[in-house]
């Protein structure tokens, strides 16, 4: 367990080496930047927030600053932390399993509700700050835009097909776009599941390539109730390169 939990933490620095390498190369984001941030402590397993890819007021006047910063640094902390003390009271005969968020989705109809919930929050959140970016938006490129019309017909058929997802999700929840060999699909998840759980209750099931965090903490605070116009601002943020590294690295 020491050498196996030893090993994944040195593959984990090297990536965390590589990504940060790439990042101020191409001042991009690859697809797995979203990275987990897993450390194997004395004590088990912790996971750590990850860094916002920019600055709390860079989605300005799309996403406002003080949305993002209570968003980063209070909501998706208290995933982080409330998954580390899920995860220290679980039984050392399931722990020995865990090694990863993918290890907790692949076993989450096992685990206690307050894994789900957090590992879900810290996968989805971890997504979603790559999938934007200052200066975002415009329109899918390269195999992502072909995938995109193929599977829909058009990006604006596309845009309103995700769009009615996001409204239409009732309560707390996620709009995704997640691809099933090569083929793009739309729907949303409930409270913080996530389409590649293993769980057989999920109305949409895949490999996420964009999603929306429809909670209200993600919008209430500059447009209040108005879902449909922080949808609207969604669009001018999108970063479509993550998007197709996500879609690429899918199939
Ligand atoms: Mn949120």
């Amino acid at each position: 367990m020491n050498s196996r939990r030893n090993f994944i933490k040195k593959t984990t620095a090297l990536a965390l080496g590589t990504i940060a390498a790439s990042a101020v190369v191409n001042n991009t984001l690859a697809a797995t930047d979203f990275i987990e941030r897993e450390t194997f402590l004395d004590e088990g397993l912790k996971f750590n927030l990850p860094k916002l890819p920019y600055e709390y007021d860079a989605l300005e006047p799309h996403i406002d600053k003080m949305t993002m910063e209570i968003h980063h640094s209070k909501h998706h902390q208290t995933y982080v932390d409330n998954l580390n003390k899920s995860l220290a009271t679980l039984p050392a005969d399931m722990l020995k399993n865990i090694a990863s968020l993918d290890d907790i989705f692949a076993l989450v109809e096992k685990l206690p509700p307050a894994v789900r919930n957090n590992a879900g929050g810290h996968k989805n959140h971890s997504m979603f700050w790559t999938l934007m970016k200052p200066h975002g938006g415009g329109i899918p490129t390269d195999k992502l835009a072909v995938a995109i019309n193929a599977s829909f017909g058009s990006f604006e058929e596309f845009k309103k097909q995700f769009a009615d997802a996001a409204m239409k999700r009732f309560g707390s929840g996620w709009a995704w776009c997640v691809v099933n060999n090569g083929k793009l699909t739309i729907g949303s998840t409930a409270n913080q599941d996530n389409p590649s759980m293993n769980l057989s209750t999920l109305e949409i099931k895949g490999t996420p390539v964009l999603t929306l965090d429809v909670w209200e903490h993600a919008y209430y605070l500059k447009n209040q109730n108005r879902r449909a116009d922080y949808i609207n601002s969604f669009w001018n943020v999108v970063n479509w390169e993550t998007a197709n590294n996500l879609f690429i690295s899918a199939k």
